[in-house]
């Protein structure tokens, strides 16, 4: 097991839960969730995203950045909720505030591959993570690609703080419980991921 991995189930109430869910569907029209592509192949990538905040995680044929604008619509990222603002402050232990907020948005079928998060120059601020509607079988690994790994679900509300070593290790999303939370509309699940990312 990796050290710096915090798991804080259901850290978010039902009613704070909803709340978070309309905050974010109320932003999603000025800045529309859209399907990314994978860097080199083009592919497409089964989770659908959009950001908040100053900066947006963006995935293209060219690779991986950080960008002030959303790709589609040219305008900036709305803001980041105030709401995870204050989660960041309470459990973040940074001395400044996030500066990317990557929705992810999965539907019953969507995967996320085994992967590290390096893109960010604040190499020493954590990743917190917030987990709305539906289930997810959430899977971590160590410091490469062939440590071992092991599994857990990720339920509505439960927040992870990813510190330390934790921050370095590969993780992914193997599948989606479907039907196992109506939260979200249309059913799926929604992953909040808040990142510094250049040093203060
Ligand atoms: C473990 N998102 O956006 S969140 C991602 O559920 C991402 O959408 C997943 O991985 C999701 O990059 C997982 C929990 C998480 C986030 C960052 C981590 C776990 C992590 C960084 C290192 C180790
Ligand atoms: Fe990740």
């Amino acid at each position: 097991m990796v050290e710096g991995f915090r798991f804080l189930p259901e850290y978010f109430p039902p009613p704070a839960q909803k709340a978070l869910v309309a905050e974010v569907l109320g932003l999603l029209d000025e800045n529309p969730l859209y399907r990314a592509t994978m860097p080199r192949t083009g592919k497409p990538m089964s989770v659908r995203m959009t950001n908040l905040g100053p900066l947006g995680w963006i995935s293209d044929i060219s690779g991986y950045r950080y960008g002030p604008a959303h790709p589609e619509t040219g305008k900036p990222w709305a803001p980041i909720p105030q709401t995870l603002l204050d989660l960041w402050r309470a459990v973040s232990d940074y001395p400044a505030p996030p500066q990317a907020c990557l929705v992810n948005w999965y539907e019953d079928t969507s995967r996320l591959g085994l992967h590290i998060d390096a893109d960010e120059s604040a190499k020493d601020a954590p990743v917190v993570s917030v987990s709305l509607g539906s289930r997810a079988l959430f899977r971590r690994g160590g410091l490469e690609r062939s440590s071992p790994t092991s599994s857990m679900r990720l339920a509505s509300g439960d927040v992870v703080v990813l510190g330390g070593q934790s921050r370095r290790a590969y993780h992914g999303v193997d599948r989606i419980y479907p039907g196992s939370s109506t939260l979200v509309p249309g059913g799926g699940r929604i992953n909040l991921t808040l990142r510094r990312v250049t040093r203060p």
